[in-house]
Order: structure tokens, then C-alpha cells, then sequence
């Protein structure tokens, strides 16, 4: 049994993760640490808040943050600005929450000799060719092109760089694009399905060329809680499902499923900076600690994706007409 002190649960992929580990890995006792910005939904744990303890907090509050610390085991830290369209436009969000706060439990996993694990993301990578042969791997270079990863990018070389100079015992994790429930409508698949329930036409950026490495939401927490129980200190484990899809390809996808046609899909204005592609390749965590992704068909998941947020319009309504607002805004 540990005590989990999980960041930014009140968000997708660790509200996600509290589901998870309370359903597979009942063992666990969680503390959540969120500060409930404009991403965090509490109602996103509320089937299990009788089972947790949830502190409304920031993770740049030094004090708060060295308390929790000190009461926990294990730090995951998932607490992060998160969305790239939104680093487009007003930075400092990213840099105080992403490597501020970052910095500021690592002060506090040091101080008190705690675990962490950090979550990071592909795109501290940058981005690939359509036709490059090679994916990301953990001995490529950083390079990354917007604020929000630039600000990951940053708060992983953190992590690096207390494992080495401070002994922390820490690890780290660079997942690719997550699917599944609770995701905020902001992002591009939820925002896509909501179009569609609210009759508003399927919103594609340039030409949908891009491509993005799918994974399910449970196979990168799955994935994390393998690093958890096998993973060496002071490494970094790629996550990744081969899920590589054109962002056309996924629309399209979502309109098959949603019964609709083309002339439901418009195009919008490009992202600045845009990346191309990225795709993970996972042999390091699956070959050493022997990980698997459970969601191997994409359709499938997508299908149960979208059944979840006819089934759930009470969790994203609210939310509908201020983001499409402020897209709309952006002329996207
Ligand atoms: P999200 O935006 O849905 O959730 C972020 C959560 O962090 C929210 O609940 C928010 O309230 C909380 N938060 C933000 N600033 C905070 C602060 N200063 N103090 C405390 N809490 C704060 O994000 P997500 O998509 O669930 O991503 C979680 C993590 O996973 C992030 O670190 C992100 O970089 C990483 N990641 C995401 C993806 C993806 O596809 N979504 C892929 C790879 C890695
Ligand atoms: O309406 C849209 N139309 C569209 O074509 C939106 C919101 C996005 N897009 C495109 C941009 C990207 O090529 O879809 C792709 C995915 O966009 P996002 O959902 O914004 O995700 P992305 O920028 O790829 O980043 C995500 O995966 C990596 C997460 O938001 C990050 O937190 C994570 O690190």
C-alpha cells in the first residue's frame, strides 16, 4: 500500500488515473492536489470523493505543497497547462503552473526523500516528417516548438537535473495524444463530438495533415502504474499505442460513427507553429517492463468515446458556448 499524492486529478488523465487505480488498485490511498483552474472539473470525481481526499490547491503554493508532500509516498504529477492553442496566447499560465510548479514539488520530493513521477508529453520531441521512417525514442533530442511544450520541456529537464545533481528518486513519462472520457471539449476529439451533438459542423485545422499517436486514456495510466511498480530511478519510459492517424482520417472516422457526411466538416484557420507528426516508439517500456496497451483498435475506443459524452452532456454543456466562442474568436 502507498499513499498517492496524484496533481491536477481534477483534469483528464488523472481524473482518469483515480478511476483507475481506485478500480484495479485498490491498495492505494489518494490524495488529490488540484487548484480547479478553468481545465479542473471537480464533477469529474464525483462517483469516488467518499474514497479520496481532495485539497483545492496550488501546486506553486511552496507551504501547502511541502505538507502534502511530507503526509504521501509517492508523487504523480500530472498538474499542468495543457493546451497548446491556449499557449498561443497568453504564456505565463504555462510557465508558472508547468515549470514553477514543477519546480516547486521537486523541492519538496527532495526535502522529505518522497518518489515522484512525473508526466510528460511526445511533444518535448518536436515534430516529424510525414515521411520520416524513425519515432521518437528516449535518447532523441529535445526540441520543442510551442509554449506549452517548451514549458514541459523545461520542467522534464528539471526532473533530470535534480535526479542527478540531488539523488531525488524520480522517474519521467512521455505519453502521445490521449482519447477517452473527461477529456476537456477544448481538445480536438471531444470538441469534434460536441460539434456534432450540438449541430455545429466538425471544425478541421488546414488541410488535417498532421498526425497525431493515439493511445487510450487507460493504457497510459496502465502504463504508469508499471513505471510505478517496475520502473528504474532516474529514467524515462516513452508511452505509446502505434496509433497514428491523420487528423482527416480521425474526422472522418468521427463522422462515420456520428452518421454524418462531408458537409458536415469545415476548414479553419491553421495553428501557429503547427506539428506535423509525432509517433512514440514504447519498445523501451514494453521490452524492460513488460507493458502492453489493452485498446489496440482504435475505432473501438473512439466509438465508446463518443457514447460517453452522448451519455454525459450534464459534464460538458455547461462548457459548450464559451469554448466555441473563444475559438470563434480565433477564427477557429
Ligand atoms: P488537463 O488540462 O485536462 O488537466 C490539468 C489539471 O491540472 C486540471 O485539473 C487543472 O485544474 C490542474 N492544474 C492546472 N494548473 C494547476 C496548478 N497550478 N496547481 C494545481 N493544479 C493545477 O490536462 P491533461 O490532458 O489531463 O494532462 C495531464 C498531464 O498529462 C499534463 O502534464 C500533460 O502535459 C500530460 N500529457 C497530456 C496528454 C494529452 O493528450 N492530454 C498527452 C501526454 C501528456
Ligand atoms: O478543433 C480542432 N481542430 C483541429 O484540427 C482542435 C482543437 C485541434 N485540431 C488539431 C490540432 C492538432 O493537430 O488536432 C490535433 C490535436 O489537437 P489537440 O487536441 O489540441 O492536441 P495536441 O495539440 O496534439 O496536444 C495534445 O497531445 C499532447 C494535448 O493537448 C497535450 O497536452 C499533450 O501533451
Amino acid at each position: 500500500m502507498s499513499k498517492l499524492l496524484v496533481t491536477g486529478a481534477a483534469g483528464f488523465i488523472g481524473s482518469n488515473f483515480v478511476h483507475y487505480t481506485l478500480k484495479n488498485k485498490p491498495e492505494h490511498q489518494i490524495t488529490v492536489l488540484d487548484a480547479l483552474t478553468y481545465a479542473g472539473n471537480k464533477d469529474s470525481l464525483k462517483s469516488v470523493l467518499d474514497k479520496i481526499t481532495f485539497v483545492k490547491g496550488d501546486i506553486t503554493d511552496s507551504q501547502l505543497v511541502d505538507k502534502l508532500v511530507s503526509q504521501n509516498d509517492i508523487v504523480v504529477h500530472f498538474a499542468a497547462e495543457s493546451h497548446n492553442d491556449n499557449s498561443l496566447i497568453d504564456q505565463w499560465p504555462f510557465i508558472n503552473t508547468n515549470i514553477i510548479g514543477t519546480y516547486t514539488i521537486l523541492q519538496a520530493i527532495r526535502k522529505h526523500n518522497k518518489r515522484l513521477h512525473h508526466i510528460s508529453t511526445d511533444e518535448v520531441y518536436g515534430d516529424l516528417e510525414l515521411d520520416d521512417p524513425h519515432k521518437f525514442t528516449e535518447s532523441t533530442p529535445y526540441n520543442p516548438s510551442s509554449p506549452y511544450s517548451s514549458a514541459k520541456a523545461s520542467s522534464d529537464m528539471l526532473v533530470r537535473a535534480w535526479v542527478r545533481s540531488f539523488g531525488i528518486q524520480a522517474t519521467i513519462s512521455n505519453c502521445s495524444n490521449n482519447y477517452g472520457p473527461f477529456q476537456h471539449i477544448e481538445k480536438m476529439i471531444p470538441r469534434q463530438i460536441t460539434n456534432l451533438l450540438t449541430g455545429e459542423r466538425l471544425k478541421l485545422y488546414g488541410a488535417g495533415q498532421n498526425v497525431r499517436d493515439w493511445i487510450h486514456v487507460d493504457d497510459h495510466n496502465s502504463a504508469v502504474h508499471t513505471i510505478l511498480e517496475k520502473g528504474k530511478i532516474g529514467e524515462t519510459y516513452l508511452i505509446g499505442a502505434n496509433g497514428e492517424k491523420s487528423n482527416l482520417e480521425v474526422f472522418n472516422l468521427i463522422l462515420k460513427l456520428m452518421g454524418k457526411d462531408a458537409s458536415w466538416l469545415d476548414h479553419v484557420k491553421d495553428r501557429q507553429g503547427h506539428d506535423m507528426r509525432y509517433a512514440i516508439d514504447s519498445s523501451k517500456l514494453r521490452t524492460e517492463l513488460g507493458w502492453a496497451p489493452e485498446y489496440t483498435n482504435f475505432e473501438t475506443g473512439l466509438r465508446d468515446t463518443i457514447e460517453w459524452y452522448k451519455n454525459n452532456q450534464w459534464w460538458w454543456e455547461p462548457l459548450k458556448r464559451q469554448v466555441e466562442e473563444k475559438y470563434r474568436k480565433q477564427g477557429q
